[in-house]
């Protein structure tokens, strides 16, 4: 069934839900466009938008009727909630802003703004979790174009001297000219002592002999993302830089040692941290152990110690353990697999033995 199918059937009679977060729109139509309006009830769904998509969504939206916005949009709403008896409306709480919302309700006199009501938002998430093999498809090619990027700075860009943003940068570049749509977020590349920031931004901070030097990066390929993680030693590393490394490492392959469909999401955070607390570095893990990829770079499932629920077959998830310690060095080490019938498939392939450049 269809994803619009499948939305459709979680709204009450007499009920429409308007879609209007581009992410949605794309997940639900296979249609990117920056903006538009999904009208959807159990009998109908009318994807909306300007005269700058109209051409390229009719000729790509297969799923649902395609219409012009018109100049007058309160009129043509009123027109298809009045065609549907629809009396109630439901938006997607997390994405719609007060400013969308009040005009609905400005729009539409008639119809009950359910304000309160995350269904749709809780609705999609369940269905954007479990991915197609066509989408786990356009995962893998976007974690191909990743390592791809990765093996050819390493062998070819990397050097002392240069600063962590020129590293971030070309680790754009190749996966840009390896065939990226887009990049999944901003590129991390941090050495040395910026290392312990595990969301830190690329600086003009020059790497150096002796640097743990941290890359996180991925790709997108037809909307969907790829994430990774690698340290490097620059020049032998320390006993420390050694050791941290060590910990993390055997964090990362306990949590997936335990992978598997009906695993609690936050068993497999715990089986990581167990790893870093027993080497003495628990304080200094203080992020979860992996969350869900696809059409956004953090989605459902998330693996941390407040994680409901377990994993299911589908389900495409970072592993990503990490030690920081600040002013000196961190390490994360990150794969992303998908969770399969019977285990899981690791969707990446680059080495994880510490690489001395
Ligand atoms: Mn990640």
């Amino acid at each position: 069934m269809l994803p619009l199918e499948e939305l459709a059937k979680i709204l009450p009679r007499h009920a429409a839900a308007l879609i209007t977060d581009p992410v949605s729109r794309r997940f639900l139509t296979g249609f990117p466009s920056s903006d538009g309006i999904l009208f959807l009830s159990r009998e109908e769904a009318v994807f909306l938008t300007d005269s700058r998509y109209i051409e390229a969504a009719r000729a790509q939206i297969t799923v649902c009727p395609v219409e012009e916005l018109s100049a007058a949009p309160a009129e043509q709403l009123r027109k298809l909630c009045g065609r549907g008896h629809v009396r109630r409306l439901l938006l997607e709480n997390k994405r719609t802003t007060l400013a969308q919302a009040a005009s609905y309700r400005k729009w539409l006199p008639g119809v009950c703004l359910e304000a309160n009501s995350s269904a749709v938002d809780t609705a999609l998430t369940r269905l954007r979790r479990s991915k197609t093999p066509a989408q786990v498809d356009s995962i893998r090619r976007a974690q191909r174009i990743a390592e791809a990027a990765l093996a050819a700075v390493l062998a070819e860009d990397l050097h002392v001297g240069m600063t962590e943003r020129a590293l971030a940068l070309a680790l754009d570049y190749r996966m840009l000219r390896g065939g990226a749509e887009a990049l999944s977020f901003e590129t991390i590349a941090v050495a040395g002592e910026n290392g312990s920031m595990p969301h830190g931004v690329p600086g003009e901070r020059a790497l150096r002999t002796g640097d743990l030097v941290t890359m996180d990066f991925g790709a997108v390929v037809e909307g969907w993302h790829s994430d990774m993680t690698r340290t490097i030693a620059l020049g032998e590393p320390g006993e420390e830089q050694r050791r941290v490394y060590e910990t993390v490492l055997a964090a990362q392959l306990a949590a997936l040692a335990c992978v598997r469909p009906g695993l609690p999401c936050k068993e497999a955070d715990a089986a990581a941290r167990a790893v870093i607390t027993e080497a003495g570095y628990g304080e200094h893990f203080r992020h979860g152990t992996g969350h869900g990829v696809g059409l956004e770079i953090h989605e459902a499932p998330n693996l941390s110690l407040k994680s409901g629920g377990a994993l299911a077959p589908g389900d495409v998830v970072t592993v990503e353990p990490g030690v920081y310690l600040p002013g000196r060095c961190g390490v994360r080490i990150e794969d992303m697999v998908l969770i399969a019938e019977d285990g899981y498939e690791n969707l990446t392939k680059a080495a994880k033995e510490l690489l001395v450049v």
